[in-house]
């Protein structure tokens, strides 16, 4: 989908592939803490006012991906702001939409609560020439002009499943601890780990997915309810970084810690504890940074007419190199990492 043509993406993606070599290591760690800027340019008329709009603020991801949007930002000599509500919910986004549009904003880059609910402030924002990137959560592709994907949802599934089957030796009941109910990444990963779960794993059962709204408390809370009310429980994956850090944090001080697996999509820095003290064995996740440094160029270049969305467009993403735009106007950033006690360390995110 997503054709990478600079030497040093092609490197980082051809080795996150086959795990964690010491290269992938070495280059994911300069990508990560690289503050270098390809120089700035002027944004003449150009409407460079680009606004990230996160599922919510508080969470550590988005902390960490829109900080490489304001790095791009700055140096393209635009103007970076962030808004977004305390809990992830898409009532609260729509608000923000719209005053947005009404500031005349260049663009929005966004990641959606919910595919559909964000749609008609979406549509008028876009009549009103504001260029509406998604990243990280879509939206229905015809809300927006283009998604940044952090990796395929079938590359994320595959990485969840195969991580936790293989840590319940692939028998047993397992339960996911999700986001919010309707958020759009989730879902499309959940809705293809349970393809693979059925189609390859016939003594896996999933128990249930639970929905701890990217809320560390409700999260915390489902994960002692779902071990309560499933005492056979094996595994839990909770492909979000919030819950998968609450998860950690309850069965850590729990008599289910090593007893009950648990892995998923987590940051680093809010993970490191937890693998240390043995209560996670490995978890995934992208470059959070990189994923919004690719969006707010990916912003740049509708805004600059260099890309409308269409198949086979491309543009250069700063010090990322060069993208193309693929089906579903879709761009790709590369593919899941997988983080255990042996490179954990080597991140600061
Ligand atoms: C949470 C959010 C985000 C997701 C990550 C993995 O921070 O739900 O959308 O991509 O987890």
């Amino acid at each position: 989908m997503l054709l990478h043509s600079s030497t040093r993406r092609k490197g980082v993606t051809r080795a996150l592939s086959i795990g964690v070599g010491v290269v992938a290591i070495a280059l994911l760690a300069t990508a990560c803490s690289s503050g270098g800027s390809p120089g700035t340019s002027s944004s003449g008329d150009k409407n460079y006012k680009i606004t990230f709009l996160p599922k919510n603020l508080g969470n550590a991801y988005f902390d960490t991906s829109d900080k490489g949007g304001a790095a791009a930002i700055k140096s393209f000599g635009g103007t970076y702001s962030e808004v977004g509500p305390a809990t992830a919910t898409a009532d609260a986004q729509v608000s923000y939409i719209n005053t947005l549009t009404q500031q005349g904003v260049g663009a929005i880059v966004l990641s959606a609560n919910d595919p559909t609910a964000l749609g008609s402030s979406l549509t008028q924002a876009k009549s009103a020439g504001v260029k509406i990137v998604t990243f990280d959560s879509d939206t229905d592709p015809k809300y927006r002009d283009v998604f940044v994907n952090q990796a395929t949802a079938e590359g994320i599934a595959k990485v969840e499943v195969d991580s936790i089957t293989k840590l319940i030796g692939d028998t047993g009941e397992i339960a996911i601890l999700s986001a919010a109910a309707n958020a759009t990444n989730q879902n499309a990963w959940i809705d293809l780990m349970k393809k693979d779960l059925a189609a390859n794993h016939p003594n896996v059962k999933l128990d249930a997915v639970v929905y701890g709204n990217d809320d560390d408390q409700t999260s915390f809370d489902k994960t002692a309810a779902l071990l309560q009310t499933y005492p056979n429980l094996k595994g839990i994956v909770s492909p979000t970084t919030v819950g998968v850090a609450a998860a950690a944090r309850y069965l850590s001080t729990s008599a289910f810690k090593g007893k009950v697996q648990l892995t998923g999509l987590g940051t680093p820095n809010q993970m490191r504890s937890y693998v240390k003290d043995g209560t996670v064995t490995g978890f995934a996740l992208w470059n959070p940074e990189d994923l919004g440094y690719l969006a707010a160029f990916t912003a740049k270049a509708l805004v600059d007419g260099t890309i409308t969305g269409k198949t086979g467009d491309t543009f250069t993403a700063g010090k990322l190199g060069k993208f193309t735009v693929g089906d579903k106007a879709t761009v790709l950033l590369g593919d899941p990492f997988v983080f255990n006690k042996d490179n954990i360390d080597k991140f600061n995110f």
